[in-house]
């Protein structure tokens, strides 16, 4: 089945009772049981829901993956993958990330005896020699957030594979409809599926996604062990969100595309960082392993003055100024101040990302409004 099929169809069939065509919101806590242990295979919602089951279903197809598991966040599906290694593990990550990622790694599990490394992974043979014996897990983020990085997934799979070390790649900024890291050697896909997946900016979810069994046996007894679940009611949003994934992304893409030339062009725009143009440092892996370029797209004003840049944050009419990406209207966020101010303002700009840095989460309206409206908060 190709991509919008799957979106529309993967995991849901007509509710058996009424022929009801989308999947119920099944709100309830339990399920009766004939006799002690004799049930339809659902007996409690932090367990099982039937709603959850029919959106998972239909994300692991998305992934093709065999396995995919729906959580309260994207920071509860990452805890819940974090929890199945050991003090004394060593985790190797890419060094531009998303801020709430950073913070859960450093400041939460940290204090249970992981240890974190955050290297530039952009050229995967600087991976070998940050490698010990302890190492257990390698986390990217391709594209990253926000200075959209691309890390070859292929390359890094390999070195992973010959150290037997499990490989995360947090998919968020693609979605699957632009990537599937399970298809180029990745163990595991992490999604914040509040964003792209979900697409509308009404619903906090995360996802694992997973081919080995091993991994899907331990995500599905820690789902229900730890709980971090999401809402019947949210699973329903998410997959009627999803039915218009390959649409929405089509024109993210086409929006994105045209931003980032347009900021390209303009005379008072120092840098833009998108991965579609032909000089991005990663630009032809971008080509290889993603179906386009997508819709993010973060710049620099010429002067690197924090004022003027928060001036322009501030004067945007149909952009608003907020965190989140990937819903379909387009908003601007500032990583130092919102997105990223958990990650030390030393090791942000280690990264390469700069307090004045501006991000642009574009929408799928019309670009010429998106355009006039750049071009009348840059001035
Ligand atoms: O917000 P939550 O659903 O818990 O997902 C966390 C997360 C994980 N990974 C990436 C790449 C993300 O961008 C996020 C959330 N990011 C934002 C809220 C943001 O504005 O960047």
């Amino acid at each position: 089945m190709k991509f919008a099929t799957k979106a529309i169809h993967a995991g849901v069939e007509p509710e058996p009772h009424t022929g009801a065509v989308m999947t119920p919101i099944f709100q309830t806590s339990t399920y009766a049981q004939e006799a002690p242990g004799k049930h339809k295979g659902y007996e409690y919602s932090r367990t099982h829901n039937p709603t959850r089951t029919a959106l998972q279903n239909n994300l692991a197809a998305l992934e093709n993956a065999k396995y995919a598991f729906a959580f309260a966040s994207g920071l509860a599906a990452t805890d819940t993958l974090l929890r199945i290694f050991r003090p004394s593990d060593e985790v190797l990550v890419t060094d531009d990330l998303y801020g709430g990622t950073y913070r859960l790694f450093v400041q939460v599990i940290e204090k249970f005896g992981l240890k974190f490394k955050f290297i530039p992974m952009q050229n995967a043979q600087n991976i070998e020699q940050h490698l010990t014996s302890q190492t257990k897990l390698i986390w990217i983020e391709t594209p990253t957030n926000p200075l959209m990085n691309v890390i070859d997934i292929e390359a890094v799979a390999k070195i992973s594979k010959k150290y037997n070390i499990t490989l995360a790649v947090d998919n968020t900024f693609a979605s699957p409809y632009l990537q599937n890291p399970l298809d180029w050697g990745a163990d595991v896909v992490m999604h914040s599926a509040t964003k792209y997946l979900g697409g509308h900016s009404d619903v906090v979810m995360g996802v694992l996604a997973t081919n080995r069994e091993d991994l899907a046996k331990e995500f599905a007894f820690l789902q229900n062990a730890v709980g971090a679940v999401p809402a019947p009611m949210d699973c329903f949003l998410m997959l009627r969100g999803i039915k218009t994934l390959h649409l929405r992304m089509q024109r993210h893409c086409e929006n994105g595309a045209k931003i980032a030339h347009w900021l390209r062009s303009h005379p008072k725009v120092e840098k833009v960082f998108w991965c579609g143009f032909p000089d991005h440092p990663n630009h032809e892996v971008a080509k290889r392993q993603m179906r386009d370029f997508g819709g993010m797209v973060s710049f620099i004003l010429k002067g690197d003055d924090l004022e003027e840049a928060k001036r322009v944050m501030s004067s945007f009419k149909v952009f608003t100024l907020a965190e989140s990406l990937g819903g379909v209207e387009s908003l601007c966020t500032h990583p130092a101040t919102m997105t990223h101010a958990s990650i030390p303002k030393e090791q942000r700009e280690k990264a390469g990302l700069k307090d004045t840095l501006i991000r642009l989460s574009v929408g799928v309206e019309d670009a010429e409004d998106l355009i006039e409206d750049l071009s009348q908060a840059i001035g």
